[in-house]
């Protein structure tokens, strides 16, 4: 089946159907998110035509504005963003769900707490929920549409021409073509892709899709925020308190921001504040001279969660992480290592606070 026609019988079969699939990404909502849901459900649908797999994105419609690298995607492939389903459309979908399949997370956000998980395919730290989940694959990758592209290859499943174009803008976005990140499963399904398309467009649909992903011009700060958001809930100590921490990802760096946005500080604040958070940490990737940079900066509700951190950064964090004080008024940092992405630092203040 093709993609376009496939994502255009989404909303059909969800309205019609009385029992599915949900298959869905992080609240993050990036490509690799996006594209793994969309794949998985495709794949699976494929495969297993008498049964009907629905994806969804982890995040509300009218979102998806600020995600341009996305918003190429879809257009390349001339989706329409009305066929997607959203959060939004949760509540009249949910009677149909069978079972839920989290791919690029492994535990799901508190809109798709009351469906079963049904199967996992994700290259996050494993949560250890769902151990019957069928596929239960947690491995890890660079892009997490590797590992939902060779699960679904090795059931039999044909590649396209078209599904290897969709499975490669979150394999080569995110590992920058293979450079950074990447792992055994990336190379092994990157050579399978190379059969269908030629260096030549691979590279320029990596150009195409990189000045998307950094386009984030004419986007307010709340945006930018949003874009590439993923909200904990970390213990401290032993006693139960729980705070809420944010984390934001930017393709900017930090004077990038503050050059750009002088109330940069007091947009951290409101985020902090709208989103009910105890800490809201914002983390930085570009590359600049050819080499890759990354940032790591944070805003507290109150003087009791400043504490925590920067007793967590004493610890072990600011070790960890190579943190080197950018701002000192301001508790921004550049994190000279640079292999730590959300993926491992959220786990690393994590252990940080709970060491408390
Ligand atoms: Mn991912």
């Amino acid at each position: 089946m093709k993609l376009k026609a496939f994502v255009q019988s989404i909303r059909e079969t969800a309205k019609k159907v009385k029992s599915y699939q949900l298959i869905c990404g992080n609240q993050s909502g990036d490509l690799d998110s996006v594209i793994s849901s969309i794949s998985y459900a495709l794949f699976a649908d494929i495969h297993d035509p008498l049964n009907h797999h629905i994806p969804v994105l982890n995040f509300y419609k009218s979102d998806i504005s600020s995600r341009k690298d996305l918003l190429l995607v879809l257009s390349q492939f001339e989706i329409h963003r009305d066929s997607l389903l959203y959060l939004d459309d949760l509540p009249s979908i949910s009677s149909g769900v069978q079972g839920l399949v989290l791919v690029d997370h492994n535990k799901p956000t508190s809109n798709f707490n009351e469906f079963q998980i049904t199967g996992i395919i994700d290259h996050h730290e494993d949560e250890h929920l769902a151990p019957d989940a069928n596929p239960r694959i947690i491995q890890r990758c660079g892009s997490c549409s590797t590992l939902v592209a060779q699960y679904w290859t090795s059931q039999g499943v044909l590649l396209t021409n078209e599904l290897v174009k969709f499975l490669l803008a979150p394999l080569i976005i995110d590992t920058s073509c293979l450079k950074h990140r990447a792992e055994e499963p990336d190379f092994v399904m990157f050579k399978e892709y190379q059969k269908f398309i030629d260096p030549l467009e691979i590279n320029s649909w990596f150009e195409e899709l990189q000045s998307a992903k950094f386009d984030i011009t004419g986007l307010s700060m709340h945006q930018i925020f949003a874009k590439d958001y993923k909200l904990f809930e970390f213990g401290v100590g032993t006693d139960n308190v729980l705070k809420l921490v944010g984390i934001s990802s930017i393709v900017k760096p930090y004077k990038w921001l503050v050059e750009n946005y002088s109330d940069f500080k007091d947009q951290m604040d409101a985020y902090l504040k709208q989103q009910g958070l105890d800490i809201f940490v914002f983390m930085t990737s570009f590359e600049k001279d050819g080499e890759f940079n990354r940032e790591l900066g944070y805003v507290t509700k109150d003087e009791a969660s400043n504490t925590l951190m920067r007793l967590a950064l004493d610890q072990n964090l600011r070790a960890e992480l190579e943190l080197d004080p950018i701002d000192n008024t301001h508790n921004v940092y550049r994190q000279l290592n640079v292999a730590a992405s959300r993926k491992q630092v959220a786990p690393a203040i994590k252990r940080a606070l709970e060491r408390l």
